[in-house]
């Protein structure tokens, strides 16, 4: 067959071929149900993952060493992670790179600045070498409370932790994993993958159990973990991003205040900055996802171009119902 009539490789994060035995042994032990992008899903620890995070989670349980400086952003998918990314970035690279200007998220999308744990490092490799992050390590991960490694929890590490109102995480989730699906797939039917993710079997879900666990030890451990809103962010940009500051140990001081480097910060890592740059209109991630796909509309309130009076009533009810007496509330306009 001439080179050019050859299929096109899957990209990575659909591939699904287990290559050890150990892989496909741990796999065959857990519950499955269908995925929204991959063939499966598996149920881990209570969660939701593809096989290939299934690799991830493992070796970072077993491998990631957490430092005291360690920063990590937590989120479920769809909460506004790439944002959170952005403005981390920036926030804790400020002196290092103070002008906005000419700046590394300029030129590379913020996956590629705060990678995943279970998602890239530990998905590539068992044990990759992380000797290029100096401290403070800046990483992410889409980990429920309960599966990150033992160190996280045992060394001076900080959270970050970012969730975002079930109905707009929801739409989000759904029109990401329909960008992530080949063609010949077709897009995912709105009232099954609603249904799954009702039922918590959505990529890191169930949902609310990942908000509830971190919500729970953030009251717990506010020096530890900070809980941030999208809707917040949204409302109140300076606000939040002070907040962030001041957790993470670097606030800023009365004469960054003078020449407005909150603004400036806040300019650089906005969805209409970040959305109309060349690397995020046209790059893709090394496993394949187009940089695009990350930058849809970036509001709140969305789902009400999508979601009927009936889903909206099952949704509410099973947040009424798990967040009860937590007194976690969302807001959803
Ligand atoms: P991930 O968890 O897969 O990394 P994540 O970044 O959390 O994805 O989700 C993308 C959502 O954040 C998108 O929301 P939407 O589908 O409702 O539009 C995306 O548009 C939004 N988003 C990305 N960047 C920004 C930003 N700079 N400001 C606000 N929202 C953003």
């Amino acid at each position: 067959m001439p080179s050019s009539q050859l299929p096109l490789p899957l990209p990575e994060y659909l591939q699904e071929d287990e290559v050890t035995q150990e892989h496909r042994d741990l796999l065959s032990s857990l519950p499955r149900e269908k995925g929204w992008v991959t063939s499966h899903l598996f149920q881990y620890q209570g969660f939701w993952h593809t096989s290939r995070q299934m690799k991830g989670v493992v070796a970072c349980q077993q491998h990631f060493q957490a430092h005291d400086t360690d920063i990590l952003l937590v989120t479920t998918p769809k909460s506004g992670t790439t944002w959170l990314k952005a403005m981390a970035f920036a926030l804790l690279k400020r002196v290092r790179f103070p002008d906005t200007r000419h700046h590394p998220l300029l030129i590379n999308n913020p996956h590629e600045l705060v990678p995943f744990l279970e998602i890239k490092l530990y998905a590539e490799s068992k044990v990759p070498d992380l000797t290029s992050f100096t401290d403070p390590r800046l990483f992410s991960t889409h980990l429920p409370f309960t599966s990150l490694p033992e160190s996280v929890n045992t060394s001076g590490c900080k959270l970050v932790y970012l969730c975002r109102n079930p109905r707009d995480t929801f739409v989000s989730l759904w029109q990401f994993t329909n960008k992530l699906r080949l063609e010949n797939m077709g897009t995912n039917p709105l009232e099954e993958v609603f249904d799954q993710f009702c039922r918590g079997v959505s990529l890191s879900g169930p949902f609310w159990d990942h908000v509830l666990g971190y919500w729970k030890e953030s009251l717990e451990k506010p020096e530890k973990i900070l809980f941030l809103k999208y809707e917040e962010m949204k409302a109140q940009p300076h606000v939040q991003l002070r907040r962030l500051a001041e957790f993470l140990g670097c606030p800023f001081c009365p004469e960054e205040e003078t020449r407005s480097v909150v603004d400036g910060i806040l300019q650089l890592c906005s969805f209409e900055n970040l959305s109309n740059l060349e690397v995020n209109k046209n790059g893709k991630l090394s496993s394949g996802e187009e940089h695009s796909a990350f930058f849809r509309r970036g509001e709140v309130g969305d789902w009400a171009n999508y979601l009927t009076a009936e889903m909206l009533d099952r949704l509410d009810h099973i947040s009424e119902e798990k967040l009860h007496g937590s007194g976690l509330k969302f807001e959803v306009s």
